[in-house]
């Protein structure tokens, strides 16, 4: 089932309330997705909600723009649950009852399809699409919504942090064009949200940075790199685990690198982000332990300590340099 946004576009002028989910662990494709179509569907006078149950990371602030809510009975008798940016409910965990009680579901995501255990009425798939951002943009024009300066702040915020800031080979023309149009936006400043989103780091989450960059082991003759923030080090550092969010980049942006892996230690499990560069296929990597995700970018967690984590997976790495 891969429904057209045309079909999708024609159900919710039709409806009256939506609640719709990001994923945990929000990014700014999720919740910026998330946020315009609020925003665009409120605009055709339609009550609507972001239903999030974890506080928003602190750089990504500017995305709520009113929409988001933890309160599941915001609107009663919800017509319409939506998930964007993921599509099973392992991804929407302490929200999926509440998402059940819509009465119809629906799903857009540019995530690979899982084992996806909802019954959905309507799902749209889009692999090829660097963020659900796009998806979104096109959505909105299907729902014949002008795109307004909020609008095309958020669905800007999507796109560039899924592609890495337009560095990512997910980057299309597409993206550019769609970018492109929200400079047509009066008051659209794309450096100003730019600042919003990657110059706001703290300097104890540079200083923490510092000491994970310092601490990085290489495998594979400096193909595979692999860092590690542990709750001591978070601690040490009067951090929290989103302020390092753009670890992966940074340990990407090394020569000669061509995986990277970032062990992230949470209080019950750990969290693994995978990269790819050129040729190695993440995504095949993370699913060798149930994980998942794109090509060059993927994820998988482990029920073990960090360093039995290391252990299973260094190897899988170092296999998938070998061309
Ligand atoms: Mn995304």
């Amino acid at each position: 089932m891969n429904d057209s946004l045309r079909s999708i576009a024609t159900i919710m002028k039709d409806i009256n309330s939506v609640l719709i989910y990001p994923h945990i662990n929000m990014d700014g494709d999720a919740l910026g997705s998330c946020s315009a179509l609020c925003l665009a569907l409120r605009s055709l006078g339609k009550k609507a909600y972001v239903m999030i149950s974890e506080p928003v990371p602190k750089n990504l602030d500017f995305l709520e723009c009113g929409c988001t809510t933890t309160d599941d009975s915001v609107i009663e008798d919800v017509e319409l649950s939506l998930m964007l940016d993921c599509n099973s409910s392992n991804r929407i965990v302490g929200r999926e009852a509440a998402f059940e009680r819509g009465r119809l579901k629906g799903c857009i995501d540019h995530h690979a399809v899982g084992v996806t255990d909802i019954k959905f009425d309507f799902f749209r798939s889009e692999p090829k699409s660097a963020a659900t951002g796009e998806i979104i943009y096109q959505l909105i024009r299907n729902l014949g919504v002008e795109i307004n300066l909020d609008i095309a702040n958020c669905l800007f915020a999507a796109i560039t942090t899924d592609t890495g800031n337009f560095q990512h080979n997910n980057t299309t023309k597409r993206s550019h064009d769609i970018v492109g149009h929200f400079y047509q936006v009066a008051g659209f400043d794309s450096k100003a949200i730019s600042a919003l989103i990657y110059d706001r780091q703290s300097k104890e989450a540079l200083m923490m940075e510092g000491k994970i960059l310092s601490a990085l082991e290489f495998h594979a003759d400096g193909k595979v790199a692999v860092g590690a923030v542990t709750q001591a080090l978070l601690t040490e550092c009067h951090c929290t685990m989103d302020e390092a969010e753009g670890m992966i980049q940074r340990i990407m942006s090394i020569d000669g690198v061509e995986v990277g892996a970032l062990f992230k230690e949470t209080t019950d499990n750990i969290r693994v982000s995978l990269r790819g560069k050129y040729y190695a296929n993440v995504a095949a990597v993370a699913t060798v332990f149930g994980g998942g995700g794109h090509i060059k970018a993927a994820g998988c967690t482990f029920n073990t300590p960090l360093a039995t984590a290391k252990e299973q997976l260094i190897p899988e790495l170092v296999k998938a340099v070998k061309k």
